[in-house]
């Protein structure tokens, strides 16, 4: 018995030649706008400090900022995601250099609004970097999180990047409340319809922000995140985290970090489509790509594309990433 596939089982006929194949991979190409750039600005404001463990990335002061962004906007960048370092300044239990005028974001936004005008400028927010004990909000006398507090203090940071003139502020503490409270401080400054807020709605608690810690000096000092990032296994609160986001006032979704989260990706499109879908390949994400393609496991550019268009298929409009400035040459050369 000869078996022969049916007329409608014959599928190389559809896909045998390089644009037949682009016909059959819709909402998955690349371009310059899907694309978000995470940059570190140190206190330091003649640094410039190479990431050991993020190879090609590194921290700038603020006078250091332009000339290494130049060439970046010129191959066509057209969002950068801001962090903060602070390793001169006090860190406490406040977080008070998170949004004084000593601090780095803070002074670079209008230098940033001045150098590069078409530039859309996002900031984190987030009080781990500013701690001293390292975590994303503020503590009580009890040593444990107080949720109030924290989303109090970081809404004041978010207002405050805003009002130095932030275009986006993207909250990546999980606090529970956050976004309402953030969107209430914006609307009382006069910026709730002028400011955007990306929330970090389903955030998950990754062995994955490694290099992060590093480079932003934010690891915190004892105990861990998972009482706050949501648990690896949860696609029930990443869902309940985003619809609470949605209701209290977001402007676009994010999920991180990206490659073993793609099916929190599909599900928060499917289920919110008329939001912009953000996803942060992080750190240790990017680390592995590099480490991998530097020790022969496959080459850089196919891998780094690969994934990226991975994340699309899985519903992402905006993929924050390190690898930003090499995949804008590659848009580039192409
Ligand atoms: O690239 C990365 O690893 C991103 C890390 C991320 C930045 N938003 C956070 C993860 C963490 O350190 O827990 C920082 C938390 N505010």
């Amino acid at each position: 018995m000869e078996h022969r596939p049916s007329a409608k089982n014959v599928l190389h006929s559809g896909y045998h030649h390089p644009v037949l194949r682009t016909w059959q991979c819709p909402n998955t190409t690349v371009r310059p706008e899907n694309l978000m750039f995470p940059i570190f600005i140190i206190d330091g404001d003649d640094d410039v400090q190479e990431i050991t463990s993020m190879p090609g990335n590194y921290r700038y002061g603020v006078n250091k900022l332009k000339e290494a962004l130049q060439p970046i906007v010129d191959d066509g960048l057209k969002s950068v995601l801001l962090f903060g370092v602070a390793q001169n300044l006090a860190k406490d239990g406040l977080a008070t250099h998170a949004d004084s005028s000593d601090n780095p974001v803070m002074r670079v936004i209008p230098k940033l609004r001045e150098w590069f005008p078409d530039l859309l400028i996002a900031c984190d927010v987030c009080l781990c970097a500013y701690t001293d004990h390292g975590h994303c909000g503020i503590l009580g006398a009890d040593g444990y999180l107080d949720n109030q507090a924290s989303i109090e203090r970081i809404a004041r940071q978010a207002v405050n990047y805003a009002k130095a003139g932030a275009h986006i502020v993207a909250p990546s503490d999980m606090m529970d409340g956050r976004i309402g409270a953030i969107k209430e401080g914006l609307t009382k400054a006069g910026l709730g319809s002028r400011v955007s807020v990306l929330s970090y709605a389903a955030k998950f608690a990754s062995v994955m922000y490694g290099p992060f810690r590093d480079a932003a000096k934010s690891a915190p000092g004892k105990g861990d995140r998972k009482g706050y990032q949501l648990p690896p296994g949860s696609a029930g609160l990443a869902a309940r985290a985003t619809l609470r986001d949605v209701e209290e006032g977001c402007d676009m979704l994010m999920v991180k970090p990206g490659l073993p989260y793609l099916d929190i990706m599909r599900q928060t499109k499917d289920k919110h489509p008329e939001y912009p879908l953000f996803v942060y390949q992080v750190s240790g994400e990017f680390a592995m790509i590099i480490h991998a393609a530097n020790n022969g496991v496959f080459q850089l550019r196919p891998a780094v594309e690969e994934t990226l268009l991975s994340m699309r298929r899985a519903g992402a409009d905006v993929i924050i990433s390190y690898f930003t400035p090499q995949v804008l040459k590659w848009i580039k050369e192409a």
